[in-house]
């Protein structure tokens, strides 16, 4: 173990989102002190406020989960809010870090960070090798900076920060919102509503021939956990469950686990993203972690979630 969480105070930083919430709950495993603080006591866009919270507070370890994030329509209609919104709140809070003398920061982004193109399985060296799909290109030129912020940082001054990236991450505590959503909250959602209400169809984005690789959220937090205590180097980590499939093979596992059993129609009108971005996992297999939820399972859990949660009231 490279870095003991026992005692330590550790902020999670974005705590309320699907991310943030499934590290709490992850690191009431870890005797641990969680510390959190709203966005309406702290703006993290805010560098004057963030350095101030983290100079009183003095957390000893900081998970950055906190991020503006969506699906491929949100990315592609809001590139001045998700390049602007997660350069500031990555910068205000590595910068914060540094300057408080935080011990340990793990720095979250996301697969994105890729070529569009990118050979598949995609390993971390692929960073920055060719051009970025142009649906998220702002999102993850704000995460490609984030990795670099931690990295000028360990290099120039010896802060142990790293990185994780991992890939579409579903679970408890999603957006289902069809505007802003990823793919499986939405597809969920739109399973449930047609069964529901009788409709003879479902209607995906796209052919549904891209592929997707995902991973449930606890699963993800518990890489996470991993990588802080047992990780300390410069380059970052892919932290995906190594098999991807088409997004119409996820419509018919997430109609077959809702139970609709209507048609599926295509909306060519919204873009594909790009085509594939399954991540090699092996590096973070080779630091002694692999995933425990299979997608059947963690969509099953994930939709008597949703059954519970008011969007399933709207
Ligand atoms: O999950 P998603 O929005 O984001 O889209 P990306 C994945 C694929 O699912 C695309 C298709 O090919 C979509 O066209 N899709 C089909 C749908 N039906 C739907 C639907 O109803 N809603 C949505 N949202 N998609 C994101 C990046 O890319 O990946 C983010 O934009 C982030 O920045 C995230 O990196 C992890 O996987 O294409």
């Amino acid at each position: 173990m490279t870095y003991d969480l026992r005692g330590k105070r550790v902020w999670v930083a974005g705590h309320r989102g699907m991310v943030g919430s499934a590290l709490v709950r992850r690191l009431e495993a870890e005797s641990c002190e969680v510390l959190t603080v709203s966005r309406t006591e702290v703006d993290l866009k805010d560098q004057s406020a963030v350095r101030a919270w983290m100079a009183r507070e003095k957390p000893d370890a900081v998970f950055l989960a906190a991020a503006k994030v969506g699906g491929i329509l949100a990315n592609d209609s809001f590139p001045a809010d998700f390049l602007y919104d997660n350069l500031m709140i990555e910068a205000n809070i590595i910068e914060a870090a540094f300057r408080s003398g935080v011990e340990k920061l793990c720095f979250l982004g996301s697969s994105c960070i890729y070529p569009k193109y990118a050979e598949q399985p995609i390993v971390e060296s692929s960073l920055l090798t060719g051009a970025l799909e142009p649906t998220n290109e702002w999102y993850a030129i704000a995460k490609i900076a984030g990795i670099k912020l931690a990295q000028a940082y360990r290099k120039q001054h010896d802060c142990d920060f790293i990185s994780a990236m991992p890939t579409n991450l579903y679970g408890p505590g999603d957006n289902f919102d069809l505007n802003s959503s990823h793919v499986m909250p939405a597809l969920i959602r739109k399973a449930h509503a047609a069964k529901l209400n009788g409709d003879p169809e479902i209607v995906v984005w796209g052919t549904g021939m891209p592929k997707r690789e995902f991973l449930h959220v606890d699963d993800c937090a518990d890489a996470c956990v991993h990588l802080m205590k047992d990780y300390s180097d410069f380059e970052h980590v892919n932290v995906g469950s190594g098999e991807d499939l088409t997004i119409l093979e996820l419509t018919k596992l997430v109609c077959e686990l809702v139970g609709f059993k209507g048609a599926v129609s295509h909306d060519l009108s919204k873009p594909d993203g790009t085509p594939r971005k399954l991540m090699s996992a092996e590096k973070i297999r080779g630091l002694g972690w692999s995933p425990s939820i299979s997608l059947r399972d963690g969509l099953a859990q994930t939709y008597e979630w949703f059954k519970s949660s008011e969007f399933s009231k709207q």
